[in-house]
């Protein structure tokens, strides 16, 4: 069993396991080396060989506790049939969306599609480098996916004002997402992925009277799901008002913190295992300040069950020397 699994079923409060969101990827030199050379996003997601390639590529320079497969959460609308594609400087594009197409794909068409993904995690599960470690396959949540798939484009730039219009729509879509998240999970934890942790990237959009309908319930959903499959789940509900009563509610195995947060708060209030939590901007400032910002967390959460990670993901202007640095202060702890 992986020190991540230990902390997360067996509540160890000794291990201090890391991994890092979005780990494999743009700070690293020899994974823009490959993107130079590969500029369809998706395409380069569906090579198995390269996506294990890149998803190991953390692990060759750093002793973390995880890989997380190298895949994007979008990889669910593509395999819906909806166009996807990556702009420079722009982000995601989805193209328009027929849920009356959409609703006649069978689970064979959209396997089909995504099987690379499925035989990179078993590459990786079968890699020397995994050994030991967790293989950790992934989806984003339900209402994350909904703004994608209608809003066709990241809210960051702008969020359609009839987004809620449709309602029937939105119905109908949410739960076309239940059905293939469920089967995409399940064939994630079929190649090899011994963790799955669900990304609610724009949680943070929703207020509170929005939450059973778009958040809790489909979470909910996913959640059991993956409970019933004995594999554990970590939720990260990304800037929600309030997280004790996502994890009462959800009830994830572990939850994985944003870096608003204040992570004394958190321990005090949260029995379950915590995931992260640390601004990934310390990695952009020195090493002292970046080994007292870390040990601040491992303070805190000394004698809770307790995974180092970001509070999102690391960004790319870091240096890999700072990674580096990292999670050497983690192991020396
Ligand atoms: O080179 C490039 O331009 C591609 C950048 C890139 C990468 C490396 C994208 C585009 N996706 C990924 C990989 C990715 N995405 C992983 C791989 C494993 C890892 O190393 O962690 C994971 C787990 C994701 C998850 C993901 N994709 C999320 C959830 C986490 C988060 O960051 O909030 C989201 C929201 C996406 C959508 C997405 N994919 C890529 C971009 C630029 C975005 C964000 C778009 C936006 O700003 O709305």
């Amino acid at each position: 069993m992986s020190d991540i699994k230990r902390v997360i079923k067996d509540k160890r409060t000794d291990l201090n396991p890391i991994w890092i969101m979005r780990q494999a990827g743009r700070y690293l030199p020899e994974f823009r080396e490959i993107r130079k050379k590969n500029t369809d996003f998706i395409k380069l997601c569906l090579n198995s060989n390269l996506a294990a390639e890149i998803t190991l590529q953390p692990l060759k320079r750093f002793n973390l506790d995880a890989a997380i497969i190298f895949s994007d959460i979008l990889i669910l609308p593509y395999g819906l049939k909806q166009h996807v594609e990556f702009r420079k400087n722009v982000g995601p594009i989805l193209g328009d969306l027929n849920i009356d197409q959409i609703s006649k794909i069978t689970e064979n068409d959209f396997i089909k599609r995504v099987d690379p993904v499925y035989k990179a995690i078993n590459l990786v599960k079968n890699n020397e480098l995994t050994k030991n470690k967790s293989t950790i396959g992934f989806v984003g949540a339900p209402w994350t996916l909904l703004v994608y798939i209608l809003n066709k484009q990241s809210p960051k730039i702008k969020l359609k004002e009839n987004f809620f219009a449709d309602f029937s729509l939105i119905e109908k879509t949410l739960k076309m997402i239940d059905r293939f998240l469920k089967i995409h999970i399940k064939n994630q934890i079929d190649s090899g992925a011994d963790i799955i942790q669900i990304f609610d990237s724009w949680a943070g959009l929703l207020e509170d009277k929005d939450y059973n309908f778009y958040i809790y319930n489909p979470t909910c959903s996913l959640v059991e799901f993956t409970k019933s499959l004995n594999v554990p789940v970590i939720c990260f509900p990304r800037g929600i008002k309030n997280y004790k009563k996502y994890c009462e509610i959800v009830k994830p195995d572990a939850i994985c913190i944003d870096y608003e947060v204040d992570p004394i708060k958190i321990e005090k209030e949260i029995k379950i295992p915590v995931q992260g939590g640390m601004d990934p901007k310390v990695l952009l400032t020195d090493k002292d300040n970046l080994k007292k910002e870390a040990i601040k967390y491992l303070d805190i959460f000394k004698d809770h069950p307790y995974i180092f990670n970001l509070g999102h993901g690391i960004l790319p202007e870091t240096d890999p020397s700072m990674m580096d640095y990292l999670v050497k202060t983690i192991k020396d702890y």
